[in-house]
This record gives C-alpha cells, sequence and structure tokens, in this order.
C-alpha cells in the first residue's frame, strides 16, 4: 500500500503581502501528479488545510477542486489543524463521497478509515487538531483529564487500542497509521519554523513522541520542515511531511516536499520524500547598502524572494527604493548595525517562536531590573491563553 503524506496547505495565506494563491494551486497540481504517477493508494493531508478559520473564497473553492481531483486517484483523508475551524471544514463531510474523509470532530477520534491489500488490512485513524482546553471534559472517560497535549494525545492513542482490541486476531496483521496534527518530541532536535502558530497550554506544547509506540506510521502536522522527530523504534516511524510551501523567511533553506510511505506486510517498507518545485527562490542576504547593491555573489538572489539586513552604523537614506532596484521581489528590509546592541540583551529581534511569556518575562525584568514574580507570570499566562481561546472561538 502507498500513501502520500503531506500536511499544512494553510490556503489562503500570504507571504509578506504576496498572494500565495496561484503558488498553492501549483504546489496542489503536482500533489495531485504525484498521486497519479507514483499510484498512490491514499493520500493524508494532517491538518492546517486552511490558513485561518474563515478562509478566503478562493482557497475554498481551490480546495474543493484538489479533492475532487485527488479523488479520482486515492481515497483521501484530511484532517483539521490549529489553524483550521473544525466546524467549517467538516461542513458537509458527513455526505462525502466513501473516498473522501474529512475528519475534524473529536468523537471520530478512534473510528479508522479502513483500507486493504494483498497483505491485509490497513487501518488509519485521523485525529482532528486536539486543543486540550476544548476536548479534555470530551476524551476523558470518566473526569476532564489534566490540561496537556500529550494527557489529550495519550487520551486519544487509548481510544486507538480500544478499538484495535475489538477487532482481536484481524488487528494483529493489520497495519496501522495515526494521523495527528502536534508538537511531538523525541530524541532528535525539532525544527521549528516562525509560521507555525504557538500551541503552549499551561507553558506546554509538546507531546513525547513514546505516545504513539505501536503504530506503523504517524503522519504528522503542524511543524513546517519535513523531518523525524525521533529514529524509527521498535517498527513505529513518526514524521513530519512539512508544509509543500515556504510560508516564512526562517524557512528559506527548506526542500519542501511531500513524502510518499511504502507498507509492506509487517509495516513501513520505505519512505520518500518528493520534491515540490517552489514558485520562486528565497534568500537571506545581510551586508552594508552597498554590498547589497553591489556584490556580484548576490547576482544569483535578484530574482529571488528576498529578506535584507542593512548593516551600516547609520540608517541610510532611501534604503528602500535603492534596493528594489536590484531585488524587485524585496519582501522585509530591516536596518541591523553591526556595532549595535547585539549581545546585550537590548534591541535585539525576537523570533515569533519564542514563548510569549518569556518575551513578556524578559521585558518586566528589562524594564523594572527585578525577576517577574509567579504571580505576575501567571497574570500574563491567563491573560495570554484567554486571547488563544478567543482566536480559537472566532
Ligand atoms: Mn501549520
Amino acid at each position: 500500500m502507498r500513501l502520500l503524506h503531506t500536511s499544512d496547505w494553510h490556503l489562503g495565506r500570504s507571504l509578506h503581502g504576496v498572494d500565495l494563491l496561484e503558488a498553492q494551486a501549483a504546489a496542489l497540481d503536482q500533489i495531485v501528479e504525484i498521486a497519479r504517477s507514483s499510484d498512490v493508494d491514499a493520500v493524508l493531508v494532517s491538518g492546517d488545510v486552511f490558513d485561518r478559520a474563515i478562509p478566503p473564497v478562493e482557497a475554498v473553492r481551490l480546495l474543493e477542486d484538489t479533492m475532487c481531483r485527488l479523488a479520482q486517484y486515492a481515497t483521501v483523508v484530511v484532517t483539521s489543524g490549529n489553524h483550521d475551524s473544525a466546524i467549517r471544514l467538516g461542513y458537509g463531510s458527513r455526505l462525502f463521497p466513501a473516498g473522501l474523509h474529512v475528519v475534524t470532530a473529536v468523537d471520530a477520534v478512534g473510528v479508522p478509515v479502513e483500507l486493504a491489500d494483498e497483505y491485509g488490512a490497513v487501518l488509519i485513524y485521523p485525529f482532528p487538531y486536539l486543543d486540550p482546553d476544548g476536548c479534555r471534559v470530551q476524551l476523558g472517560d470518566d473526569e476532564p483529564l489534566e490540561r496537556s497535549h500529550q494527557a489529550v494525545c495519550t487520551a486519544a492513542m487509548r481510544r486507538v487500542s480500544a478499538d484495535l482490541a475489538t477487532r482481536g486476531l484481524f488487528a494483529a496483521s493489520a497495519r496501522t497509521v495515526v494521523m495527528a496534527h502536534a508538537f511531538v518530541v523525541g530524541g532528535f532536535p525539532v525544527q521549528t519554523s516562525e509560521s507555525e502558530r504557538d500551541i503552549r497550554v499551561g507553558g506546554v506544547d509538546s507531546v513525547p513522541s513514546g505516545v504513539f509506540d505501536g503504530i506503523d506510521y504517524v503522519a504528522l502536522g503542524h511543524v513546517h520542515g519535513a523531518q523525524e522527530p525521533r529514529a524509527a523504534h521498535d517498527g513505529t516511524r513518526l514524521r513530519y511531511s512539512g508544509s509543500p510551501l515556504r510560508y516564512s523567511f526562517s524557512e528559506a533553506e527548506h526542500e519542501k516536499s511531500v513524502t510518499i510511505v511504502d507498507l509492506g506486510p509487517d509495516g513501513v517498507a520505505a519512505v520518500e520524500p518528493v520534491a515540490i518545485t517552489q514558485p520562486r527562490p528565497m534568500a537571506r542576504l545581510t551586508g552594508t547598502l552597498d554590498e547589497l547593491l553591489t556584490s556580484r555573489s548576490l547576482r544569483r538572489h535578484e530574482a529571488s524572494w528576498v529578506q535584507l539586513t542593512v548593516t551600516d552604523a547609520g540608517r541610510p537614506e532611501q534604503m528602500r527604493e535603492r534596493l528594489v532596484q536590484r531585488f524587485p521581489h524585496l519582501l522585509e528590509l530591516r536596518h541591523q548595525p553591526v556595532d549595535s546592541a547585539i549581545g546585550s540583551g537590548t534591541g535585539v529581534a525576537q523570533p515569533s517562536a519564542a514563548d510569549p511569556l518569556e518575551v513578556a518575562a524578559g521585558f518586566v525584568e528589562h524594564v523594572t531590573g527585578f525577576s517577574i514574580t509567579d504571580a505576575e507570570l501567571a497574570s500574563f499566562r491567563d491573560a495570554h491563553e484567554a486571547v488563544l481561546a478567543a482566536q480559537r472561538e472566532s
């Protein structure tokens, strides 16, 4: 059985003001073509289909068109991510044809999409994004679960085990796949990007990879760089397919791909990334204005989407106007003198993936000269999580 694993399409997203819809349509064309030409049996889309809860109409149209095309060649299983509105993405899914599964409801956890090949059954268990606050009551059998990603993913896996147990001997020969949208950590450092939205709850966003032990392949979404959070362990292989497009300059060096997974009689037989051609190269360049304007080695980046950091001591006049002459696809421009505050603790840009609470604590310390108190930190956390909850409900 051959699976195509992808995630984090983020349809409707733009890049520093550039509409990416055409680039997204081109990437999805490639995915459809890979599904067709590689004889894929099932396409798994592990969440963050749309970039936001209310996507632009063009993005909705693009998704419908893509699902219709994919369904011609393969069974399609789509789950909701933390950027999707589960209700909106799941609208109509109970009416969809048999080969198209859009799984966004928590009560569907533990119900597999049942496929089969010459070696027997393949059971695919799709998990929608499991927001701890949104599902800790529903997934807790008698009382609410602890408020953490680990607790809700563990409970979801208990439902998978319970379903497998009801299948008895049949399950012993079945190959199993879980689709999850989560921040899963295992022995390898996970490379995150600036385009992933923070999902910390109570200060913790991660789920230990051991939660998924016993499953043959875990098709992960959420992290935008393709990678495996740990080595294959007792036959369980976990992998992030990554997004098909670069959604931030922190991804400038990413090779974007989808993952083709071959299941043999005993589980995963092969895992192979298949590259997705990008609409335009991307580069992060740093130098004095003069270097950026004249250096010959930068010629190859002239047609790229670029982020430029100008290091002159004083802010040069008409910096943008002059640089755009050479780099017409300049998307982000920063002035950061080399001898400025870098290293002294002030004025250093924070990556957006930094823990907002750490940033706030650093600010309090910087302004008052005192460390943040536990009580202050708790108020910050309450306020931050209230804002996140409000965003989810919109
Ligand atoms: Mn995402």
